[in-house]
């Protein structure tokens, strides 16, 4: 078991529950030493590099941040671990919500090779609004945010990433930033918590940031408990790291129904799923390489043939490693000469705030056509950086509670490694100790 700090790495979360919260003030209680406004990322020799080994050493180190194991949960593992669900912070929280309003649906069975077992619901009705049974998109529950799936402004492709951030997307980042272009980011809370520095990055270059869950597990397989924890900490994690709050969600595996939307809902949270879905993560394993770039050809094409005449679309592609990374970069070129508009889908859906702070201002749809394509310092750029890092302590002070057995291991990167569908997701930890 890995069960070590990262170092420095996260900003010091405060957890100034007041009593009586409403869940959607939640967000009031995370504090963070970063001013997404004025990003600064140190000079690392990793930061322009290809070569993943290379990028991420060292890549998880804000001075600024103190990683306190003790206030999250455990990397990769359901976001209750490591005690969350009995602290104070998160019973305050969980308290807060009126479950009683919540739709009454079961939490569902994973089969044993990791799928989704339907026995006894009714598909034909998906009565639930399952989108893995039907990609049911619009709930049939009341009191719940509506799905994004599409661009709605024709020729249009609503540009989307999954699964960072990846502390190897430098260069990735790097030809979106020259070409101007910017994305919905998803980023697993795991992912923030071992590289914050690539969400530092993120919105730094103005990309549109959300939440992919901490675990990146089946959500409609978790209890309500679960469910919340998953959102919450990688809402706390994205907030300590960049210092927004994102207001839109993506499940994994676009696995979402009523009641997980419900509560999603109470955190203020809306998800965004896709119409179109690349399949870039499976190219070389359950899909040829020729397959995926097979996807895109027929997207690009879909650009110029009239399929998206009457509205746009958003598709499915993600930052997890070079592969994916790749095929972007190939393909990108084709697909905005192929459609009239590509961008991130706050600014596709003239979301002008897609954080709960109001201290980044993105374009309208029109603005960015315009050409005005950055984003601004919002109304209300003076609540977003409410504590400062102390002079000296807390770089040095990271709770160094690396495992005894693997202390020696300095300068090395502990790997693990969680199948997820047949999907593997590498986790690099690095111990306190050895950075410091
Ligand atoms: C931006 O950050 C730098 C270093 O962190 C600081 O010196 C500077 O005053 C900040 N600028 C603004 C406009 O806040
Ligand atoms: C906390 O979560 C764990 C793991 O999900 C679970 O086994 C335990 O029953 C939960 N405890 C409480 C007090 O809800
Ligand atoms: C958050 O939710 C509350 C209650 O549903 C709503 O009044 C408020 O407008 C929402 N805020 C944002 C930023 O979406
Ligand atoms: C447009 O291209 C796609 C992908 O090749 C194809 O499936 C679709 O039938 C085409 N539509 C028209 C109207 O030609
Ligand atoms: C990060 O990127 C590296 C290099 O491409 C890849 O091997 C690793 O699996 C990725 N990790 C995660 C958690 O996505
Ligand atoms: C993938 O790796 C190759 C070889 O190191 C490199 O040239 C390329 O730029 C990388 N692609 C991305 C998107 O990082
Ligand atoms: C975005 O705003 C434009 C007007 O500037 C409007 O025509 C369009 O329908 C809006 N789109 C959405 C999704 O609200
Ligand atoms: C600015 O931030 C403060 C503190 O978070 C909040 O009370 C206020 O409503 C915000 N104002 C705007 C215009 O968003
Ligand atoms: C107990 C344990 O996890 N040992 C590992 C420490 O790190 C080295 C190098 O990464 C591994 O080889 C050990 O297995
Ligand atoms: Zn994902």
């Amino acid at each position: 078991m890995y069960i070590k700090s990262i170092v420095a790495s996260i900003a010091v979360a405060q957890t100034l529950v007041s009593a009586a919260a409403k869940p959607q003030d939640y967000w009031k209680s995370f504090t963070s030493s970063t001013d997404p406004n004025n990003i600064t990322l140190p000079k690392l020799k990793q930061l322009t590099s290809n070569d993943p080994v290379a990028e991420c050493v060292n890549y998880e180190t804000p001075a600024q941040f103190k990683f306190v194991a003790s206030e999250w949960p455990t990397m990769w593992e359901t976001a209750t671990s490591n005690g969350m669900n009995k602290s104070a912070e998160f019973t305050a929280l969980y308290n807060s919500i009126p479950w009683s309003s919540m739709p009454n649906i079961p939490v569902r069975k994973a089969t044993a090779d990791g799928g989704l077992d339907f026995t006894g619901y009714d598909q034909s009705k998906d009565p639930d609004c399952w989108w893995s049974s039907s990609t049911c998109t619009k709930p049939k529950h009341p009191s719940i945010n509506e799905d994004i799936y599409q661009c709605p402004e024709p020729d249009t492709w609503g540009l989307t990433y999954d699964d960072g951030p990846n502390c190897s997307h430098n260069a990735f980042y790097d030809y979106l930033e020259q070409q101007k272009l910017k994305a919905s980011m998803f980023y697993i809370g795991s992912n923030v918590i071992n590289w914050p520095y690539g969400a530092m990055r993120g919105i730094k270059d103005g990309h549109h940031l959300a939440d992919h869950t901490w675990s990146h597990q089946l959500m409609t397989t978790l209890t309500n408990q679960e469910v919340l924890a998953e959102l919450y900490y990688t809402q706390k994690a994205i907030k300590m790291a960049t210092g927004v709050t994102p207001l839109h969600w993506r499940p994994a595996f676009g696995d979402v129904d009523d009641r997980v939307r419900w509560i999603a809902t109470q955190l203020n949270l809306t998800t965004i799923l896709w119409n179109l879905d690349t399949d870039d993560w499976a190219a070389g394993t359950s899909e040829t390489v020729a397959a995926v770039q097979k996807h895109y050809d027929d997207f690009i094409q879909m650009g110029s043939n009239g399929t998206f005449k009457q509205s746009g679309n958003i598709v499915l592609s993600h930052e997890i490693n070079n592969m994916t990374m790749d095929f972007a970069i190939k393909n990108l070129p084709q697909i905005t000469k192929s459609y009239k508009n590509v961008m991130d889908v706050a600014t596709c859906m003239n979301i002008s705030y897609p954080y709960q702070e109001h201290t980044v201002k993105f374009p309208s749809f029109a603005d960015y056509v315009a050409g005005n394509k950055g984003n601004t310092v919002g109304s209300n750029s003076t609540s977003s950086s409410s504590s400062s890092s102390s002079p000296s302590g807390n770089a040095k002070s990271s709770s160094g509670s690396a495992s005894a057995a693997n202390q020696s291991s300095s300068t090395s990167a502990g790997f693990k490694t969680v199948p997820v569908n047949g999907l593997a997701f590498a986790a690099v930890l690095t111990f306190a100790a050895a950075l410091l």
